[in-house]
């Protein structure tokens, strides 16, 4: 994508939203108790934000609830307006571009121009999206045997629990708010500790664009605190969440012991990308590099492992190298950066130990493997060849600027050694032939599958995972279905009708 440069950034010096949003008001913990939000580009600390606990998150649930009572203000709006709303928030988020970008840079150091162009423009795109479903969220007549007249209607689930990862803290915020919005329910969000400010910038601008008090609600704080009461609190019918495997198997545990919240989880990934022999060098190598590097590896769907078949192998891996070897990294800032850091000191440390475990467990390291710097939690660009399946950087997900290159034969071996894992959410394949991009398409276990091309995902279309990768769909009109109930009304009628 050639792209003009973006505005300049803004250099924020007071951050204006540290406090909890409850009501459409903002306030202060209730223990009293505050944690620090750091910028992973120095490490230094940018501000302390007020921290959410159980009290807060029962304050946050009350307020929801009376925002979704029987004839509140929004349950009595007509649909239509709900789309009205939505879009104010997407022109609002327009406005404040600029500001946003640059303060999600700062907390989660991702390249300015990414969060400018790529997760703004989601968090704008996907607003506009839902803002047109909300008067379109309809039941069915339904001619049934006997004498009865029966209709369904498609009700808000009620009060929504979304818990948020870090890597696109703001993207997958407007991500789980605006089809839940559109239904028709109420929120209590639960941002990343590690990226709490722009939800709670967003949180102003929902306030602005006219939602009722008590609609949406953000509560930053830790995950089993914060989170975690979420997860258990009886008035909440619905988690919906974004992170780790092992913490959507505690949301499942706990919405299952609670009271069944309906969940929808988006979990973890090993994602293979399969590069056929007929696959045009110079495109797959740059798409294969920026499957694996864009926003620091740190990407559910990241293409980890790449199989190359063996009639192009060496030479893919000398171009991947060069292209590996020649990435611009640097303050996420400037303009030229194409990379920037690991978004915490715990990432970085994870990934580095996972880098170790793959020199030792005998994968031919092709370039990087360590830290790049001196401050910050900047990793090299990392290539390796000689992977397998059963070491630890072949299977588990390193969640960072990995590039794995393994090589295939054939395409029964190559679907085989794809789907030998425990995660299912995307795959892709490079390749002209129709034949094999249709057969790769039916074999391999993945909820999305991409042909000739990465990361190929809008607003408009589904995206979840098979196997360990999640539960349900969040996209489109099928993340719809997450959040309304669907009730059946039977009359009975005095003759056949
Ligand atoms: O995730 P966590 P972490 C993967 C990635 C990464 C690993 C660990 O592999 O290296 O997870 O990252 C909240 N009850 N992904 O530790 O803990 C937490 O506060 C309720 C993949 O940061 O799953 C945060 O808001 N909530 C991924 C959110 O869950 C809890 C994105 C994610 O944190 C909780 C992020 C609890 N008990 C990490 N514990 C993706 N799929 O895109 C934590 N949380």
């Amino acid at each position: 994508m050639n792209l003009p440069p973006p505005p300049p950034a803004i250099q924020i010096q007071d951050i204006r939203y540290t406090q909890i949003f409850i009501n459409n008001e903002w306030v202060n913990s209730e223990s009293g108790k505050t944690f620090p939000t750091i910028n992973p580009t120095n490490g230094k600390k940018i501000c302390d934000v007020q921290e959410g606990d159980k009290d807060d998150i029962n304050k946050a649930v009350a307020a929801a609830k009376k925002a979704f009572e029987f004839g509140s203000v929004w349950r009595t709006m007509d649909s239509s307006m709900r789309g009205v709303l939505l879009n104010k928030l997407a022109e609002l988020i327009q406005r404040d571009r600029t500001y946003i970008a640059s303060l999600e840079t700062l907390d989660n150091g991702k390249p300015y121009k990414d969060a400018y162009y790529r997760d703004m423009e989601r968090c704008i795109r996907t607003l506009r999206h839902y803002a047109g479903w909300t008067d379109k969220i309809q039941g069915k007549t339904i001619p049934v045997d006997g004498s009865s007249f029966c209709y369904t209607r498609h009700e808000p689930v009620g009060i929504c629990g979304q818990i948020i990862p870090w890597n696109f803290p703001a993207a997958m915020m407007i991500w789980k708010i605006a089809p839940a919005l559109a239904c028709g329910n109420t929120v209590v969000v639960k941002p990343a500790e590690q990226t709490p400010l722009t939800s709670l910038y967003l949180a102003s601008l929902v306030k602005e664009a006219g939602f009722p008090p008590g609609v949406v609600n953000v509560v930053p704080g830790y995950g089993p605190t914060a989170g975690g009461a979420l997860t258990v609190h009886p008035d909440v019918n619905k988690v919906t969440f974004t992170g780790s495997t092992e913490v959507g198997q505690l949301i499942m545990e706990a919405s299952a012991k609670s009271n069944l919240k309906r969940i929808t989880l988006e979990l973890g990934g090993k994602c293979p990308l399969v590069v056929f022999k007929d696959a045009d060098l110079d495109t797959v190598v740059e798409a294969a590099h920026q499957a694996i590097f864009f926003n620091m590896g740190q990407v559910c769907t990241a293409g980890s492992r790449t199989y190359v078949h063996a009639d192009i192998y060496d030479e893919f891996v000398k171009r991947s190298v060069d292209r590996a070897k020649n990435k611009l990294i640097g303050d996420p800032f400037d303009l030229k950066s194409e990379y920037g850091p690991q978004v915490s000191k715990e990432q970085f440390d994870k990934v580095l130990e996972l880098i170790e475990s793959g020199k030792s467990e005998g994968a031919k390291l092709e370039c990087g493997g360590n830290r790049h710097g001196t401050e910050g939690y900047f990793i090299q660009p990392t290539v390796f060849t000689n992977v397998t399946e059963n070491m630890r950087i072949g299977k588990e997900e390193i969640f960072g600027p990995v590039q794995q290159l393994i090589k295939f034969k054939t395409m029964d071996e190559v679907v085989a050694r794809a789907n030998d894992t425990t995660y299912g959410l995307a795959a892709a394949c490079f390749t002209n032939d129709i034949d094999t991009a249709i057969e790769f398409s039916s074999r391999i276990q993945a909820g999305s599958v991409w042909i000739n091309g990465y990361s190929l995902s809008t607003p408009q279309v589904p995206f979840g995972g098979y196997k360990m990768s999640g539960i349900g769909r969040e996209g489109g009109e099928y993340g719809l279905q997450a959040y309304y109930e669907v009730k059946t009304v039977v009359i009975k009628t005095n003759k056949k009708l």
